[in-house]
C-alpha cells in the first residue's frame, strides 16, 4: 500500500516537473546572489509565466515578503511558498464522494480537453473498487468519439450504452438511465459533446442531457464534472464560467498537467472559481489520474 502511494506521489511529481521548473528554475540562483527584492521580483515573474495569474502571484509574493524578514533566511522561501500555495488550494480540496447507487457523473468540457480519457480512467478506478460501472456515449457528433469510449469501456471491463453517430444525446442518456436501473449499476458516467463553436446549440444540448438524467433518476446527475486542460492557460477560467452558467459545475478535473509548464493555472482556478477540484490528470495512461490532494500537490510542485 505504502509503495503504491509513493509511486502515485512520484508520478504526480514527474507530471508537475515542467511547472516546477518554470516556477523555481529561474529563482534558485537569486536566493544567494540577489537582494530580497530582486529575488521576490524574479519569483513573481516566474509565477506569472507559469499562469498563476497576476493577482495571485502578487498575493503570494506579498505574503513571502512579510515572512522573509531580513533575507537572512532565504533558504526557507520554499517552505513559505508551499504554505502560501497550500492556503489557496486547500479551499478546493473536496474529494468526490460516490455515496449513492446509481451515482451519475455527467462529464463536461470543450473538445480535446480530455473528457473521454478521464472517463476511461474513472471507469477503471471505480471498477477496481468493486463497483459496477456503465458508460454512456453522449458525444454522438463523431463516430470516432463513440468508438473511443467503447475502447475505454473494454479496457475497464464495463458496458457502454450508445446509439449511432448523429443520434440524440438525450435518447442515449434516457437509455443509459433505464439500463442502469435494470442492471443495478453503481456508477454511470455520461460523456458529452464539446463543440464550443456552436455554443448555443451545445448549451441547449447539455441542458437537455441534464434534464433527461434528472427526470429518469431524481437527483441525477449527482456530479457535473468539468474537464479543463491545464495547458490552455487563462482560457480555462472562461470555459468554466460558460459551463457553470449553463448547467452548474460541481467539480473540476484538471488534465494534461504532465505536458505543460503552465500548471500554475490551478491556483487562479481554485481562487476565482471556488469549485472543488476532484482530480488531476498527469498522463494518457489508465492510471494517470490522481484524486486531488492539496498537500501532495504542493509538495510535488515546490
Ligand atoms: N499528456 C496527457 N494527455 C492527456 C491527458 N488527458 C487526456 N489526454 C490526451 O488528450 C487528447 C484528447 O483527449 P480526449 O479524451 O479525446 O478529449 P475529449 O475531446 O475532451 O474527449 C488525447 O490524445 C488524450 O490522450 C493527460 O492528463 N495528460
Ligand atoms: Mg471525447
Amino acid at each position: 500500500m505504502f509503495k503504491r502511494l509513493k509511486a502515485g506521489f512520484e508520478s504526480l511529481k514527474a507530471g508537475l516537473a515542467r511547472t516546477h521548473n518554470a516556477i523555481l528554475g529561474g529563482v534558485e540562483s537569486a536566493v544567494t546572489g540577489a537582494s530580497r527584492e530582486e529575488f521576490l521580483e524574479k519569483l513573481e515573474e516566474s509565477l506569472i509565466t507559469s499562469d498563476v495569474g497576476i493577482k495571485a502571484s502578487t498575493e503570494i509574493v506579498d505574503s513571502l515578503r512579510t515572512k522573509l524578514v531580513g533575507w537572512g533566511n532565504g533558504e526557507k522561501f520554499r517552505e513559505y511558498l508551499r504554505d502560501a500555495i497550500y492556503d489557496i488550494l486547500k479551499e478546493v480540496e473536496k474529494p468526490l464522494e460516490v455515496d449513492k447507487s446509481p451515482f451519475v457523473i455527467m462529464v463536461l468540457g470543450v473538445n480535446g480537453v480530455g473528457k473521454t480519457t478521464t472517463i476511461g480512467k474513472l471507469a477503471s478506478r471505480y471498477s477496481a473498487e468493486g463497483r459496477s460501472v456503465m458508460l454512456a456515449a453522449g458525444d454522438t457528433f463523431r463516430a470516432a468519439a463513440i468508438e473511443q469510449l467503447e475502447g475505454w469501456g473494454k479496457r475497464a471491463g464495463c458496458p457502454v450504452v450508445r446509439q449511432e453517430q448523429g443520434g440524440d444525446p438525450g435518447a442515449v442518456v434516457f437509455d443509459a438511465m433505464k439500463a442502469a436501473r435494470a442492471r443495478g449499476a453503481d456508477v454511470v458516467i455520461l460523456d458529452t459533446a464539446g463543440r464550443l463553436h456552436t455554443k448555443v446549440n451545445l448549451i441547449e444540448e447539455l441542458k437537455k442531457v441534464n434534464r433527461v438524467a434528472s427526470r429518469e433518476l431524481p437527483g441525477a446527475p449527482h456530479e457535473k464534472l468539468l474537464v479543463l486542460d491545464a495547458s490552455t492557460g487563462q482560457n480555462a477560467i472562461n470555459q468554466a464560467r460558460i459551463f457553470n452558467e449553463a448547467v452548474g459545475v460541481t467539480g473540476i478535473a484538471l488534465t494534461k498537467l504532465d505536458g505543460t509548464a503552465r500548471g500554475g493555472i490551478i491556483i487562479p482556478i481554485a481562487r476565482e472559481l471556488k469549485i472543488p477540484i476532484r482530480f488531476v490528470g498527469v498522463g494518457e495512461g489508465i492510471d494517470d489520474l490522481r484524486e486531488f490532494n492539496a498537500r501532495d500537490f504542493v509538495e510535488a510542485l515546490v
